[in-house]
């Protein structure tokens, strides 16, 4: 008599801190617009919250990646945005440009804002779907904004190129800009705590735009809010691993891993690797941090940053990973050999 069967899960292992000889892979944005079944898909829904919001949908782009390239990991479809839609700040698309929020501006009382925690229900109910359906040996990732990054879009109601408007107010007003993060906060750890809930195995948090701070607004902004966040996970979910990504953090990324307490550190292209290992504790988990126009140009351009990067962490639990997200114009058959390139090796 056998008992259930445990199927291995290497992305899962090396988040607990195992290392593998073969790092297992997944691409930040895999589910997305590279992909011409996603083109396809986003354009019968007609609309990037269409598709958010039709779970069958979205469940189906989760794993488009996946059927295509094997991945280790699944990411949810979902976006950073939903916590400020859900938070009651008003979100839409513009064709060909990208996300819009109704501005927090200056005079404008946060309290004003209704939140409607049901919201998120059709993204759990996605995270059941994708559940039920994944290959038991990939790990499923849930995901969120950090406070800082998306508080970057609610104060300016887009992207924008320095990420001025917030800075700003976090320095003009740090206790009105403070209210936002807290906010934010609190929504994120309820947004976190229903996605593990309904069943993704690890979380990752988003701060693409920590770069943009200078050292004591990071510890502020960046550091102290991610920590708050990773111990009311923590404290509900002990066993669940937080990935924390501070995009161009640079000098400050061992800081931001020993005062956030994440299990693994997403590391950007820019930082040397070999100097990202030096600094960061011994045995933390890392992903990364292969540069996503590298992939675009394909061939020994990959294959050299692969060698590099798995040498500078074959000491410590890696992850392969682009350094931020996939670019839309990628060829598709540069991501399968990606893979080959890197499953046919084994580090020694
Ligand atoms: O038109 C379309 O089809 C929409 C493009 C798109 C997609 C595919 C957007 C709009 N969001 C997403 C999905 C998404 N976004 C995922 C899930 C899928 C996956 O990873 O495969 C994730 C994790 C995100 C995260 C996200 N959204 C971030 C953080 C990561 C990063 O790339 O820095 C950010 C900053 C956003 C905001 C956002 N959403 C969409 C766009 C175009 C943007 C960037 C806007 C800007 O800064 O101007």
């Amino acid at each position: 008599m056998s008992g259930p069967q445990v199927v291995p899960k290497p992305l899962l292992a090396v988040l607990k801190g195992e290392r593998q000889s073969v790092p297992p892979m997944w691409l930040m944005r895999q589910a997305g617009r590279y992909l011409p079944e996603y083109r396809a898909l986003r354009a019968r829904k007609g609309g990037f919250l269409e598709l958010v919001y039709d779970s069958a949908a979205a469940a189906e782009v989760t794993i488009q990646p996946l059927r295509r390239f094997g991945f280790d990991g699944a990411i949810l479809f979902s976006d950073i945005l939903i916590v400020p839609y859900a938070m009651g700040q008003d979100l839409w698309f513009e064709a060909g440009e990208g996300p819009r929020l109704a501005p927090i501006l200056a005079e404008t009382d946060l309290g004003a804002l209704k939140p409607d925690f049901g919201r998120f229900e059709a993204v759990y109910e996605t995270v059941r779907q994708v559940k039920a359906a994944l290959d038991p040996a990939v790990t499923f990732l849930g995901f969120a904004g950090s406070p800082w990054t998306v508080a970057t879009y609610m104060v300016a109601g887009q992207g924008s190129k320095d990420q001025g408007a917030a800075r700003r107010l976090a320095y003009g007003d740090p206790a009105r800009f403070g209210a936002i993060i807290d906010a934010i906060a609190e929504a994120t750890v309820v947004y976190l705590d229903g996605q593990i809930r309904a069943g993704v195995e690890a979380v990752q948090l988003f701060d693409s735009w920590a770069g943009s701070l200078a050292p004591l607004q990071f510890e502020r902004w960046v550091i102290e809010p991610n920590a708050r966040i990773v111990e009311k996970v923590k404290a509900l979910h002990p066993d669940v691993p937080v990935i924390g990504f501070p995009k161009g953090a640079g000098a400050k990324l061992a800081d931001y891993a020993r005062g956030t307490g994440v299990d693994a550190v997403g590391v950007d292209e820019t930082v040397d690797p070999h100097w990202a290992d030096r600094a960061l504790p011994e045995g933390l988990p890392v992903q990364g941090n292969l540069d996503p126009l590298a992939l675009i140009a394909g061939g020994e351009a990959v294959e050299q940053a692969v060698d590099t990067i798995r040498a500078a962490f074959a000491n410590r639990p890696h992850i392969m990973n682009l350094g931020h997200g996939i670019l839309p114009d990628t060829p598709i058959d540069h991501v399968a050999a990606l893979i080959s390139y890197v499953r046919e090796r084994e580090t020694a």
